[in-house]
């Protein structure tokens, strides 16, 4: 791919506006290569390089999730601070189920006054916060909402506070629903999963910031939940609401959905930049995402199909295509999405002293990835992409089922003109 012999003005707009789609989808890095690779047809260019590339996604560029008549973020101000979804008045509930036998007993609550306050949050914040980058997506969804560095206090060190006694094996939570039974939306977790992260894992927080920045009404302020190894369902925004329960079985409104609301992120990759014809003998940029789930990522491959080349139905994963690996693209250092400078903060959990991340890619994150492809003979072809995670098992495997989170293969197709 060329760079298409028309005016400037419309190439750079034409940049521009693919790289705000792009944003939009939160893979703004990709859009830089995009841009790049089109114009130098250079497999080398990296976002990195970019300074206008942006690996986290601003605030208001995140793809939404959301349900409630009305939302609450949309109220007036004085309704805000009524209901509670405005700092200055929000208030956290943290008691035992009514309808269980748990026991607590110093319960957080709004009823006797002795709810958990913002300021008691912040408080506990100057010990305990702690930040880490998250991919928020949904688990019936193709492509990734957004990628943000989240910061909060573990939920256990709230939920210690009301000195928790007995009979407790999960947490319900829910948020603002404009006291209308029918637009709860409530997820949970088993208490073991909140008081104890398990190897190599970040907390689960009750979130306050985004990006260094305030969280919006919109994504789900002043504080939602953030589960950092799940699908967005168990990230309950507008939180207003914790119950410990003696209840071994989760009640979240996914499950109603038909959702398997126990599974972990899967890994997967999507195409971003892919043209959709080229000549013979021109080098074919393709760029994409790949989101790392609980089995990391180790390798990201392409394979070209002839289109009408049958598979045999044995192998629907193509396990034994001549796949090739494509680049991983190293870890940004401008990560953008409203840092001052795109500097991430310290303390960022998982990079060092320096602001480098310690390993890369990280899991719960997006790796922006591209490869070339080159000498095809003319003719027209279904090119597809995958992940390998650590363990080198291949995508859609080792969970292939779409009903703990969609990883199927992505494709495109290719014509090679003459
Ligand atoms: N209160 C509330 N929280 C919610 C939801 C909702 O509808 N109401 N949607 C959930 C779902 S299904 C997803 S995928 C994520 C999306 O988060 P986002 O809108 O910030 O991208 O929010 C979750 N939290
Ligand atoms: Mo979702």
């Amino acid at each position: 791919m060329k760079r298409p012999n028309i005016s400037p003005e419309i190439y750079n707009q034409h940049n521009q506006v693919t790289r705000r789609y792009l944003i939009g989808l939160g893979l703004s890095g990709a859009a830089a290569i995009t841009a790049e690779s089109l114009k130098a047809n250079d497999p080398k260019s990296s976002p990195a390089d970019d300074p206008d590339s942006e690996y986290l996604t601003p605030s208001k560029e995140f793809e939404t999730v959301e349900r409630g008549n009305p939302l609450p973020y949309k109220l007036p101000l004085e309704e805000r601070l009524k209901i509670g979804m405005e700092r200055k008045t929000w208030r956290l509930d943290i008691i035992p189920d009514p309808d269980s036998n748990t026991k607590v007993e110093s319960p957080m609550s709004r009823e006797i006054n002795t709810a958990l306050s913002f300021k008691d949050l912040m408080k506990l914040a100057d010990e305990k916060s702690v930040k880490f980058l998250k991919v928020m997506t949904c688990n019936n969804m193709q492509t990734p909402l957004g990628m943000g560095l989240w910061e909060g206090v573990p939920l256990r060190d709230v939920i210690w506070k009301s000195k928790p006694k007995e009979n407790i094996r999960r947490a319900f939570y829910y948020g603002h629903h404009n006291n209308d039974p029918k637009q709860k939306f409530q997820s949970s977790l088993p208490i073991g999963r909140i008081l104890e992260d398990p190897p190599g894992d970040h907390p689960v927080i009750l979130c306050y910031k985004l990006n260094g920045q305030w969280l919006s009404g919109k994504r789900g302020g002043p504080v939602r939940m953030i589960v950092p190894e799940a699908y967005g369902f168990k990230s309950v925004k507008w939180l207003k609401s914790v119950f410990l329960t003696n209840e071994p079985a989760a009640n979240d409104t996914y499950a109603d959905g038909n959702n398997d609301i126990d599974s972990w992120m899967k890994t997967m990759s999507l195409f971003i930049h892919k043209p959709d014809t080229a000549k013979k003998g021109q080098t074919v940029p393709v760029t994409g995402v790949a989101q790392v789930g609980v089995g990391g990522l180790s390798k990201v491959q392409v394979w070209i199909k002839p289109k009408n080349k049958e598979w045999p139905k044995e192998d629907p994963y193509f396990t034994k295509a001549p796949w090739k690996d494509a680049k991983i693209l190293p870890a940004p250092n401008d990560w953008g999405g409203e840092l001052p400078e795109g500097k991430l903060p310290k303390n960022v959990r998982f990079f060092t002293e320096k602001g480098k991340p310690k390993h890369w890619p990280m899991r719960y994150t997006i790796a922006h990835w591209a490869t070339v492809l080159e000498d095809i003979e003319p003719g027209e072809y279904t090119v597809y992409c995958r992940t390998i995670d650590d363990k080198g098992i291949p995508q859609p495997l080792p969970r292939p089922f779409r009903k703990s989170g969609r990883n199927a293969i992505d494709e495109s197709p290719l014509i090679i003109q003459s």
